[in-house]
């Protein structure tokens, strides 16, 4: 797996007689499964393969919050309600598991924040599309959960040791909201027509930018080799891609759904599905910045940051205050 992704990856990685004895020995560790540790030695390429990835999955589960936040007013019903919150304040705490990782590699909050709001930093392309009914929200937690998953189990055994554990403790939780969102849309397939109607109108809006959630073809995606020798990426793009089908299309057909790829095809002979490609101009588009809410995300976010400020520092003056003592019996 791991050699065949070096060799359909992008850009070509540095043999073993190219490395430093540091670098050579870092590699070795990693190929026999040790776990690099934030105190280890590490190739700075490594560290900043890292943090660009964690910091970036974690602004995802942060903004990710906003497109569901969208319904939490309008949940048909109080258990619903309940559970959505809840499901949204997990991925609060996805987000700071995984900032707290990252920091690990000496990078501080402040500045991976200032990175998203900025726009250097990115976050996954799926939370730039809108909520626009309450369909969506099973769909996101059916699909955009199912996918999030597909992609995160293999990161449970990646080699960056803090990554790794807060994946396995993620991994759990988004068991559970795929689940809801599965239970919304059974509930929705169940009901009248109409609302059978509404669960096909979300499939229909989100399968695609679902697809595109794994990241470019294995042949355009620019970190995948080098990741993969690292094993950081365990699996490729497309290889998950394949997966994330695979388990879907027999889900949307319990549902009594139709997913809306007319190239959908069972091959007994690879037994996988074959299917179609999606937009990729449209996937290159919403990370450049231009999907449908790409702005309203990030403005909500820089205000969210601005009107937190005040609370941030009065926190900060609270614990200098409280630690001091304590600090002074410890000197
Ligand atoms: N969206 O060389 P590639 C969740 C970027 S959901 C935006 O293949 P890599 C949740 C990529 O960053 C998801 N950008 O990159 C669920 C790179 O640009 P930069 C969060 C994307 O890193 C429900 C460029 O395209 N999950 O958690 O080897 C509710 C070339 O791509 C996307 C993660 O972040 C995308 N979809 O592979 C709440 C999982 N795809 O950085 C929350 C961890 C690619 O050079 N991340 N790009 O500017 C990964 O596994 C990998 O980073 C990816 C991309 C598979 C996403």
């Amino acid at each position: 797996m791991y050699a065949q992704m070096v060799d359909t990856g992008a850009k070509r990685v540095r043999a073993a007689e190219e490395m430093d004895a540091d670098e050579r020995a870092f590699q070795e560790r990693i190929d026999r499964g040790v776990k690099i540790e934030p105190k280890d030695f590490m190739p700075e390429h490594y560290r900043k393969t890292l943090i660009r990835q964690i910091s970036q999955h974690a602004h995802s589960e942060i903004v990710g919050q906003l497109p569901e936040g969208n319904w939490v007013t309008r949940a048909p019903t109080l258990k619903r309600k309940a559970i959505l919150l809840a499901k949204i304040q997990d991925e609060a705490g996805h987000g700071l598991y995984l900032y707290s990782a990252a920091e690990t590699l000496g990078i501080s909050r402040d500045q991976m924040l200032a990175d998203l709001h900025s726009g250097k930093a990115k976050y996954s392309s799926i939370f730039n599309y809108p909520t626009l009914s309450w369909a969506d929200i099973g769909a996101i937690g059916w699909l955009v959960d199912g996918a999030a998953i597909m992609n995160q189990i293999p990161l449970c055994r990646c080699s960056f040791g803090p990554y790794a554990r807060a994946m396995t403790r993620v991994c759990k939780e988004e068991s559970f909201h795929q689940r809801q969102g599965y239970d919304i849309m059974i509930a929705l397939c169940r009901g009248t027509p109409e609302q059978k109607a509404m669960a096909q109108d979300a499939l229909n809006r989100w399968w695609w930018p679902v697809v595109m959630m794994f990241g470019p073809p294995d042949e355009q995606s620019v970190h995948s080799a080098q990741s993969a020798q690292w094993k950081i990426k365990l699996f490729s793009n497309d290889e998950l891609r394949q997966r994330f089908v695979d388990q879907t299309v027999p889900q949307a057909e319990y549902l009594g759904l139709s997913i809306p790829d007319q190239a959908l095809k069972w091959n007994a002979q690879r037994g996988h599905y074959d299917f179609g490609q999606p937009d990729w101009n449209e996937f290159f588009e919403v990370i450049k910045g231009n999907g449908p809410c790409n702005r309203d995300r990030l403005a909500t976010r820089v205000k969210a940051a601005a009107d937190g400020a005040w609370f941030r520092e009065a926190l900060v003056a609270h614990a200098a205050k409280h630690q001091a003592p304590q600090a002074q019996k410890a000197a």
